[in-house]
């Protein structure tokens, strides 16, 4: 089924990158206000998915961004993110990809999370190990913090909630080398599975967002911790010795 999924976010990331870049043909609309948008492009990625899915797997339940819950008679579920980073994709930036989990009776055995505009495929199976475009990728072994690039993000209604993460910001950014803000939960923890920032922390998430990359970061040997329950998805990752030193900084 591996190469079933891989196929399948190839060729929605090949449509998506048809839009990309191109000016007048993106169609932004707003979700929530101006910092929430959803573009033609991600209607169109999700359709190609979702038309796979019905192609070859139609017993299989789906749990996607743009439409939400189709429940279907399998114990498969896809969790999909037709394009994980929307602000960068409509901006031009190119720290977006298609994310697509499959969970077999609730339990992650597949992740695929394709950035075509970086040529990077990253996926995993349990128990088989994380790749990145083919190989074996593993999480850092920097266990100083001052040695550490760590991401992280702001919440999509930081224009009306004023619990926007500077808090947290203000206590890690004076410990670490630098801190980064990618735009893409996906890509971000995906990085962090390859060793390439050391850690990653966010609020207000959702599914879609971090499962497939959730099962990459931990085939690679990484730690993934849901640090609130008040806040969506907010969980905090890295190697062992940094997502437990992230972990006692942030505001629980
Ligand atoms: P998206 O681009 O698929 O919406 C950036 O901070 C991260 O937050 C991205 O992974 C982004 O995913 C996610 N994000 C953006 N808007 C969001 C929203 N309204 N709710 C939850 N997550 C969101
Ligand atoms: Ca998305």
């Amino acid at each position: 089924m591996l190469n079933n999924v891989i196929e399948c976010a190839r060729e929605a990331g090949s449509i998506a990158l048809q839009y990309f870049r191109q000016d007048g043909r993106i169609g932004v609309e707003n979700k929530l206000n101006d910092s929430d948008i959803v573009t033609v492009a991600d209607k169109a990625s999700e359709t190609c998915i979702k038309q796979y899915i019905d192609r070859y797997f139609p017993s299989h339940s789906i749990l996607s961004e743009e439409s939400g819950e189709k429940s279907g008679s399998a114990d498969y579920r896809w969790i999909v993110d037709p394009i994980d980073g929307t602000t960068n994709f409509f901006t031009g930036l190119p720290f977006w990809a298609v994310s697509i989990g499959i969970e077999h009776e609730g339990r992650k055995e597949i992740g695929v999370v394709y950035a075509p505009a970086l040529g990077e495929l990253f996926y995993a199976e349990r128990g088989k190990g994380a790749y990145l475009n083919g190989r074996r990728i593993h999480v850092s072994s920097e266990d100083h913090m001052s040695r550490s690039v760590i991401s992280t993000g702001f919440p999509v209604d930081k224009n009306i909630n004023p619990d926007n993460n500077m808090d947290n910001l203000e206590v890690i950014l004076p410990k670490v080398r630098d801190i980064r803000r990618l735009g893409s939960a996906a890509v971000d923890m995906c990085y962090v599975a390859a060793g390439l920032m050391q850690g990653y922390w966010e609020m207000n998430l959702h599914e879609w967002d971090i499962n497939a990359s959730t099962l990459i970061l931990e085939e690679a040997g990484g730690y993934v911790t849901r640090f609130r329950e008040d806040r969506g998805i907010s969980l905090v990752c890295g190697n062992r010795a940094i997502h437990d030193q992230l972990l006692s900084l942030l505001k629980k």
